[in-house]
């Protein structure tokens, strides 16, 4: 009879907080039977408490000849589990992965160490028309070697699942703290390779507020030592689209480059939308199609957002002193400019989902003023609770109240909210197992 032995070896300590909505996690899966090793085991991880048929990969590989795989997987710091699917050709073991910090601890890797009885040959059991490892029902792209994996940020691959980056430009000034002088919408899109390489890459973002007389040039750095070809879609305030492509090396690309070609920030936009007296107006939208010369690692890449800044352009209408500076978003810095110079301060950040951003002039920091009770707390506990402040409006005359009502925010609080019950019954059930898991199993499809 079939039967799995499960060691969990996870380790928690204290995470590095940056003012991060976003968790990035390693992850080693080992697989072994009676026979020793197995190679060609599919890992996957995918989001676990999303509703059924709304399956979403974060991370997919397939074990070496030491039945290992390991690589990284990214969600928004609220997540609290993923789940793991380990295909063994004909067998499917399954395995929830908490992400929950325990003691006040951060979980910082996942190790998990498989034992079954049996022999397992995966890769000879599996249908894969173009022999890149993956199976065709795993596999995004069945019929292109080069490519095997999607993996979208920060929940689906649907246009209106959203982050919202918000950016203060005055730094080192910290200016009003109200982090609405830049602000954009933003998504991602990966398509990975079966080593977890980054083929291409797409990112999509929509200008949506300015609350500054500054202008600034909005640009993407990516530290990768490759060149790469970009196809730019630019979407103008009627709609239409003007598409042009372009070559960078590997340092255009380190060095950062303009998300709207020759464009600034009062050019991308028609409404500053910082007071609830203004009628939102969305500005244009750009979407880069990044096709790397050679793929690239994701310790090059970095994880989604990746790094995505502003340069102050023009200083005139404040009469300011200091010339060019940038503002990236929090732990997306490049080793070039300290974002968190007062450790209380974080001059921008990324807020998962369509998110109500400060009105003029408001703190966001300040009891009084903010519209986020919880941020503070958020703060002061180091990022381990509070996590999902930003979903809690508790002032709305402090925020943006003009946004569409359709789309991703209501939605995206929604997923939160019945993520927050489900972690609740998950909870119970991992403190009565213990690390002794009992797998579910299933035949493979
Ligand atoms: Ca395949
Ligand atoms: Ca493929
Ligand atoms: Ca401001």
């Amino acid at each position: 009879m079939f039967s799995v032995t499960a060691s969990n070896s996870d380790q928690y300590g204290q995470g590095t907080f940056a003012f991060q909505t976003t968790k990035t996690t390693p992850f080693s899966f080992v697989v072994k039977d009676e026979d020793g090793f197995v190679a060609g085991a599919i890992i996957r991880i995918t989001e676990s408490d999303q509703a059924p048929g709304n399956t979403h990969v974060l991370a997919q590989l397939v074990t070496d000849v030491n039945g290992k795989a390991q690589g990284t997987f990214t969600t928004t710091s609220a997540l609290t589990s993923v789940q793991a699917n380990i295909n063994l050709g004909s067998r499917v073991l399954t395995q929830p992965v908490s992400l929950q910090p325990i003691n006040g601890q951060e979980l910082l890797q996942v190790s998990r160490f498989f034992t079954v009885t049996g022999d397992f040959n995966p890769q000879s059991l599996i249908t894969d028309a173009d022999g890149d490892k993956i199976p065709d029902n795993y596999d995004a792209y069945p019929n292109d070697a080069t490519k095997a994996t999607k993996v979208c940020f920060p929940i689906s691959c649907a246009a209106d699942d959203l982050i919202t980056l918000a950016y203060e430009d005055l730094y080192p000034l910290q200016g009003d703290a109200d982090l609405n002088d830049y602000v954009s919408w933003a998504r991602s899109e990966e398509d990975l390779n079966t080593a977890g390489k980054i083929v291409k890459l797409r990112v999509h973002y929509q200008h949506v507020g300015k609350g500054t007389l500054l202008g600034h040039s909005f640009r993407l750095r990516l530290q990768v030592n490759t060149g790469a070809t970009v196809v730019r879609k630019i979407t103008g305030f009627t709609g239409t689209v003007t598409q042009t492509s372009a070559t960078y090396t590997s340092t255009n690309l380190k060095n950062g480059i303009a998300v709207y070609n020759g464009e600034n920030s009062t050019q991308t936009i028609q409404a500053t939308n910082n007071a609830n007296s203004i009628t939102f107006k969305a500005g244009k939208k750009a979407t880069l199609e990044i096709g790397f010369t050679a793929p690239v690692t994701r310790a090059e890449v970095g994880d989604s957002p990746y790094d995505p800044y502003i340069v102050l352009i023009n200083l005139a209408p404040l009469n300011l002193n200091f010339t060019e500076t940038e503002t990236h978003l929090p732990g997306k810095n490049g080793g070039l400019l300290g974002i968190l110079s007062n450790a209380s301060y974080p001059y921008s950040l990324i807020v998962p989902g369509i998110w109500h951003w400060q009105v003029e002039g408001l703190d966001i920091r300040n009891t009084n003023t903010t519209g986020y009770l919880e941020y503070a707390s958020w703060m002061n506990s180091g990022g381990v609770s509070y996590k999902n402040w930003y979903t809690k409006v508790t002032k709305t005359a402090s925020v943006y109240n003009n946004l569409p009502t359709t789309g991703t925010l209501a939605g995206f609080i929604n997923i939160i909210k019945s993520k927050s019950t489900l972690f609740a019954a998950l909870l119970v059930l991992i403190i009565s197992v213990g690390i002794g898991f009992t797998l579910k199993q299933r035949l493979a499809i």
